[in-house]
């Protein structure tokens, strides 16, 4: 090669690096609360499977505030990818924001807090419906009346979530939890027939919460004498397995907002049995130490 190529060339590298790592920095860089938030996270929000109730909620919230007009959008991933890149984020205190939601062990192993709302567009609070297939009441009374019974706290199904996190079989899971609350498990069951082997055939989405709920109430189906199987499925099919009686019944509608198209859909050809927790939330969510960022609002304005 002649040498002033070599120079030529040299140089180039030289420059391609010193550009390629300016680029890297200024998104490895931590949160700067003296900086509009938009450009240091390239006005995106991180988000979940593109199916999830969340991420047309966020789609919404993208035209109401509006943050779409002011260049953001949102990254469809998934939830196994988003809490991954929120993991990296926090370790070295860079911006984020995520689609989030409770119960849900981010919000316990992560330093986080929820956006404010104002327009109300991810609705206040949610509930996680146990529904059923029209006639599951009449063709398995036992099963149903246990299904119906079944609620718990976002801190007890916490409990079953934290331990498949840490990378106990949500099977097992779920059985170390019945065993650790005798009393929720007689409430379940009370007054409950014993199953003599009859099967119920349970559907889910596979989100770390109904994951939980779902194998907790396999299990004490199981206890009763009952078969459950349990199979997932992704939102859609898991609302239309019920709805054509190809399934028994599911734990995993949230509502009134996060499923509501769903239940809209759906609603005569399902019977909802009703809540199996209250308190949960669905919204937009960054770390505690991006102190100046409190308000879907700000997004734009900070
Ligand atoms: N989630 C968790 C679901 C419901 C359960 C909030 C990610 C959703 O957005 O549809």
């Amino acid at each position: 090669m002649r040498k002033k190529t070599r120079y030529v060339l040299a140089t180039l590298t030289m420059f391609l690096m010193a550009t390629v790592l300016t680029a890297c920095s200024s998104l490895t860089s931590p949160y700067n609360p003296h900086k509009k938030l938009g450009p240091q996270i390239n006005y995106t929000i991180t988000g979940i499977d593109a199916g999830a109730g969340i991420m047309a909620s966020t789609q919404n919230a993208l035209k109401e505030y509006p943050l779409a007009q002011n260049k953001w959008q949102l990254q469809t991933s998934s939830t196994a990818a988003m809490t991954s890149t929120l993991a990296k984020a926090i370790k070295y205190k860079q911006p984020i924001v995520v689609t989030g939601w409770q119960p849900h062990w981010m919000f316990k192993k992560f330093p986080l807090k929820f956006l404010k709302d104002p327009k109300n567009v991810y609705g206040s609070s949610e509930q996680i419906h146990t529904i059923a297939r029209k006639g599951l009441a009449k063709d398995n009374p036992g099963a149903y009346k246990i299904l119906k019974q079944f609620h718990w706290t976002p801190s007890q199904m916490s409990d079953v979530m934290l331990q498949t996190n840490a990378g106990v079989d949500p099977k097992v899971a779920a059985d170390n939890f019945i065993k650790k609350n005798p009393k929720l498990y007689q409430e379940w069951t009370k007054g409950a027939p014993r199953g003599n082997g009859k099967a119920v055939k349970l559907t889910y989405v596979a989100w770390d919460s109904e994951i939980a709920s779902t194998n907790v109430m396999a299990e004490v189906l199981n206890k009763m004498d009952y078969k459950a199987t349990i199979q997932a499925l992704e939102m859609q099919p898991m609302w239309a397995s019920i709805a054509t009686n190809a399934a028994d019944a599911s734990l995993s509608a949230w509502l009134p907002n996060t499923a509501g198209l769903y239940l809209k859909q759906y609603k005569d050809k399902i019977d909802d049995v009703g809540p199996n927790l209250n308190g949960a939330k669905v919204g937009l969510a960054v770390p505690k130490y991006m102190k100046n960022i409190n308000s879907i609002e700000d997004l734009i304005n900070k």
